[in-house]
This record gives structure tokens, sequence and C-alpha cells, in this order.
């Protein structure tokens, strides 16, 4: 059974409240999946990471992503990178961190956060379908210099279930882009991860703080629970 478009507005329990939305006009937009930020081996890994901070959001994206799709709902993937000839790659970014491998150079799975090299595709547990559209992101926001607003704009969007890595820097800053743009976001915290504990938590925190500045944090299974009133609403 696949979502209609005309069930309304359905009810997360979430934090700092109750989480308001229509499903037919919220999407699933999850943020750089991407192996070289998730892979053992990966580049995440070689600036010493440690990636199963990461790898523990696998498992409960798989499963809202599998209901998003079961329910006929938008998905959006994006992917942190940048052209291969590196026109896109701020200078800054590029020696930011003083490592002595940065964007570009040749990683363990191709150059590191190049598009169409290995380790910039999303992981294979994750991978879009055909009719979900990826975002090819240079920064850290999702709507700096792409078209992912007009995206939303064309297909009526409204809401944003933000999942995706890492927490307090390309989730975060997509978030706060969300949020100025007037979507109402939401985060799951168990599908967002941090290689740091603490920035996993203040990252949240900074999020439903303040009556919800930037947004709502809940869990995944919150929102599997109000999602399943399609089914009842339908049935
Ligand atoms: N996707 C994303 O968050 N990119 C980063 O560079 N994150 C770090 O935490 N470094």
């Amino acid at each position: 059974m696949s979502a209609n478009g005309k069930h309304g507005t359905l009810s997360v329990e979430a934090e700092p409240y109750t989480y308001d939305f229509d499903p037919a006009h919220t999407a699933l937009l999850i943020i750089d999946m991407q192996r070289d930020f998730l892979e053992p081996g990966g580049f995440g890994e070689m600036l010493g990471n440690d990636v199963s901070q990461l790898r523990r959001t696998i498992g409960p994206n798989k499963t809202l992503l599998a209901a998003w799709r079961a329910a006929g709902l938008q998905v959006i993937h994006t992917r942190e990178g940048h052209r291969p000839d590196l026109t896109d790659l701020p200078p800054s970014k590029k020696i930011r961190g003083r490592s002595a491998t940065t964007i570009g150079d040749a990683g363990p799975m191709g150059r590191i956060l190049i598009r169409g090299e290995e380790g910039h595709d999303i992981i294979p547990e994750l991978y879009p379908l055909p009719n979900e559209p990826v975002i090819d992101k240079p920064g850290k926001g999702a709507f700096y210099a792409t078209d992912l607003h007009s995206i939303l704009q064309h297909r009526g969007m409204k809401h944003l279930i933000v999942t995706g890595v890492t927490t307090e820097v390309c989730v975060n800053t997509t978030v706060r882009e969300a949020n100025d743009r007037g979507y109402d976001c939401i985060v799951p915290e168990d599908c967002v991860g941090s290689y740091f504990p603490e920035f996993q938590e203040a990252g949240l925190k900074m999020i439903k703080a303040q009556g919800g500045i930037f947004g709502w944090v809940s869990d995944s299974k919150k929102i599997l629970t109000a999602l399943k009133a399609i089914y009842t609403q339908t049935a």
C-alpha cells in the first residue's frame, strides 16, 4: 500500500514539543552518508576518526528509508564533494587542517571527496533509487550552491526529516539553512552521528533549545509510529 497524498497531519512525539507534519509535504533528507565518511579504511578513519560512531546510524536510517519509500514519500540524498578540476573548492577548504592528504588528493577509495570517485559515493546500504534526487554539494550546508531549495519548492515540500552525518557539521548547517528558508525540520537522533559523542549531544541540544530555535529532535521509532497512521487511514 502506498500513500495517496490525502492523509493530512500526523503527530510525532518530539522535543521541545509535538512535531506535526503532512507526509505528502515532508521530505526525508539524508545528508552525506558517503563511503569516505563511514567506511573503515575511508578518509574519515584515515584522519583518525572513530567511524563506529557514525556506523550505528546505518540501521535506523535503513529502516526509516524503507518505510518512507514504501509509503511513496519524497526522499532526497546529499553528497559532499567537488568537481574533479577542483574549480568549486575554496582554497581555504583545500588547506584547512594542514593534513598531508587533503581534498582532491589520492585517498583510500579514490580521490578524496571528488565526484565520481568510490569514496565520494553513498554507502550501499542506503543507495539512492533512480527516482530519488541526489544533491551534490560543495559546502557543509545542503542549500549552499545547490538546487535543493528549488526541488523542494517544486515538489511542495514544507517539512524535512533530516538524517545523516555529521550531527554538528553538515546536519546542523543544513537544518539552520532550511530553518531560515521556512522549512520545519525534525532530526531523529538515532539517525544522525558525530565522530565526537560530546558534539552529538551538543549538536542536538542546539537544534531544540529555546523552544526549537532551529527545529525538533526525536527518534526514528517515534516517526515510524506516526507514519503507521497512514495505513490505518487508507486501510
Ligand atoms: N558531512 C559532513 O558533516 N562533513 C564533514 O566534513 N563533517 C565533519 O565532521 N568533518
